[in-house]
């Protein structure tokens, strides 16, 4: 695959990358994005039915089953070239972040270390009611023993606000980076889908990578419609090793 070789010495010259992931970069690791007509999570259960706090209160058990499936569906997978690619250019870049909307832990598992999971993870727990200290948890039965009242997963439902810390390192870092990547997401869930605005405003090369059309394609400097875990390895070898070669 060939990239404007503009492009190319645009992201070796970067000081500073951010790199915004959605439910498509784990697609080939087998896990069902959202929003894809067929295969979507959204094609078979309702978000509101299950992605809600209300939808909880109202049904916590059919809320924590479904969480349990995407755990175990989460467990079994593995990270694919996608997230290892990005694990590449967390080395090589001067700066790097990457903000995840992933749930899943894949980008962990890969090896990403300077990561932002923006809505929470699947794995981790909160106390429902109560929002008790987290080492008094039957994780097992779904209970907080500190109050007796249930256990949700630690992720951010809609309506929901997002984690202020994260949010805001996430903000900060695309209101002042070089380069704005936007992989596998639909870019409609806000406020996730309003970081690449601010680091356009910030004069930022933004780059999106994806296998469909998006509200963001015919605004962003850069759009690749594809793989991820075929752009994405093919871009890092292309300014980072073909950049080595030709300095020996
Ligand atoms: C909040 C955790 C505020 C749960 C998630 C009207 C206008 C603007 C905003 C709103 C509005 N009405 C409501 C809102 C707010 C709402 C929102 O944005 N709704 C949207 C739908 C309009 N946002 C919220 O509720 C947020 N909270 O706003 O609070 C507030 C203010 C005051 C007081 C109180 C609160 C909370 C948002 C977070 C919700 N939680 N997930 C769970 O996982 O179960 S969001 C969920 O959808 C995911 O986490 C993900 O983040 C998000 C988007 O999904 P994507 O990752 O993009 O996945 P999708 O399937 O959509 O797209 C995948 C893409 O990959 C596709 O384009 C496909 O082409 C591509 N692809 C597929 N395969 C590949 C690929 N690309 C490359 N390679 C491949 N192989």
């Amino acid at each position: 695959m060939d990239f404007p070789f503009s492009l190319i010495q645009s992201l070796r010259a970067a000081q500073r990358i951010v790199a915004l992931t959605g439910a498509g970069i784990s697609a080939e690791s087998g896990l069902a994005t959202f929003r894809d007509a067929q295969t979507g999570l959204w094609s078979k259960f309702k978000p509101e039915e299950l992605a809600t706090p209300d939808a909880f209160r109202r049904n916590p058990k059919l809320v924590s089953d479904w969480y349990a499936w995407r755990r175990g569906e989460s467990l079994k997978a593995e990270p694919n070239a996608g997230h290892c690619a990005l694990v590449e250019m967390e080395k090589r870049a001067p700066q790097f972040l990457l903000v995840t909307q992933n749930v899943d832990g894949l980008h962990a598992r890969a090896g990403s270390r300077r990561l932002i999971e923006l809505h929470g993870n699947l794995h981790r727990f909160r106390c429902f009611e109560n929002n008790c200290a987290s080492d008094n948890f039957d994780v097992e039965n779904g209970r907080c023993r500190s109050c007796g009242g249930n256990l949700r997963p630690d992720i951010v439902w809609f309506g929901e606000m997002l984690p202020a810390d994260g949010l805001e390192s996430a903000v900060a870092a695309a209101e002042k980076c070089d380069v704005f990547f936007s992989i596998g997401t639909s870019s409609v869930v806000y406020p996730a889908a309003d970081l690449w605005r601010r680091a356009k405003e910030g004069d930022a090369i933004v780059i999106e990578i994806n296998k469909d059309p998006t509200p963001l394609t015919l605004l962003a400097d850069h759009s690749f419609l594809g793989k991820a875990s075929e752009i994405l390895p093919a871009l890092v070898e292309q300014i980072y090793v073909h950049q080595n070669r030709g300095a020996q």
